[in-house]
């Protein structure tokens, strides 16, 4: 397909976001550092504490620890009920302004599509955060193949609504099913993705088989998990979280960390998979991506557009 990409998180490529966070907790080190747990560190183990956090997580991390309320609200319930799911065959209808709607089959999109790896920080709003190796291809090669008409100004998504295999849909917790949303520009921007697998393997249930959407500089929950629809529309469309509690969840849910969440802060984050280095990191504007998408939002309120 036409877009080629590598991993955008190589040792080289994260120097600077490690550098960083080496500078915060040298300076915490130095001052008030016990709330970071950091006191005493010498510039060496703070380099270590940097590198650390940019390495993936384990696979036992990324696939107990996870979200998906269709099997329950708590983290461990994915993993322990999504296995009932059958996810072949699967097909996404793919529809709306395209020239080419229809039902795609998993296999033919794979077969249209070259799988490659990016490893990409991932950010829950619930302020925990993890590094995790991606399979997948870019959300604009799909898009391609469906054909974008002229006038299509968002992408809306859907997850599988199975209620006799998804034991958490029988609480109204969210509006089945799922929902999800981008403006087109972020859906076709590069870094945005639909996973197949993670750690060189097929996406576990728990983390939303066989198909879902991640887009590293929002917060996690616009990363849709197994994915039936996807609609081309002109008009901003209704996203699950925000249908539910449009005060604490808006439509861009950008990773920002001068904008607080009613409920806590978004200023630091808790990285997943514990150790002594792994306590709260400062979170980074657009999830350390600004340089990649701050040109999206120009001349945007990102306090009142959150
Ligand atoms: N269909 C669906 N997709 C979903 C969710 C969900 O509950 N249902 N949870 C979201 C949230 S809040 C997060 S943080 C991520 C978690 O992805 P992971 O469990 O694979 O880490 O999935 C997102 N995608
Ligand atoms: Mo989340």
């Amino acid at each position: 397909m036409a877009h080629r990409w590598k991993n955008d998180l190589t040792k080289e490529d994260v120097t600077p976001y490690a550098a960083f966070l080496n500078r915060r907790q040298i300076m915490a080190g130095l001052g008030g550092a016990a709330g970071l747990g950091l006191a005493g560190l010498t510039a060496g183990q703070a380099q270590a504490a940097g590198d650390e956090a940019l390495e993936p997580n384990s696979w036992e991390d990324v696939t107990s620890y996870c979200n998906f309320y269709e099997f329950g609200t708590g983290k461990t319930d994915p993993a322990a009920y999504a296995g009932q799911m059958t996810t072949t065959p699967w097909s996404v209808e793919i529809d709306g302004m395209v020239d080419r709607p229809g039902s795609y089959s998993m296999e033919q999109i794979l077969d249209a599509m070259t799988l490659e790896e990016r490893i990409y920080r991932f950010r829950c709003v619930e302020a925990w955060s993890m590094v995790v190796p991606w399979q997948g291809f870019e959300l604009a090669d799909l898009l391609d193949v469906a054909g974008v008409q002229d006038g299509a100004k968002y992408v809306a998504f859907e997850t599988l609504y199975r209620p006799s295999e998804m034991p958490g849909t029988a609480y109204k917790v969210l509006d089945w099913p799922y929902r999800e949303g981008l403006r087109l520009d972020e859906a076709r921007h590069p870094l945005t993705i639909m996973a197949t697998g993670i750690f060189g393997k097929p996406l576990p249930n728990q983390n939303g088989a066989p198909l879902r959407l991640v887009v590293p500089w929002k917060y996690g929950f616009k990363s849709i998990k197994s994915i039936v629809r996807i609609t081309l529309t002109d008009k901003e469309p209704p996203t699950s979280w925000n249908m539910a509690n449009p005060r604490e969840y808006g439509f861009y849910s950008n990773v920002n960390p001068s904008v607080s969440h009613p409920r806590w802060s978004q200023a630091s984050e808790r990285r997943i998979g514990g150790g002594l280095f792994a306590r709260r990191q400062p979170t980074l504007m657009f999830n350390g991506y600004e340089k990649e998408v701050a040109s999206l939002y120009e001349g945007m309120d990102l306090a009142r557009n959150f």
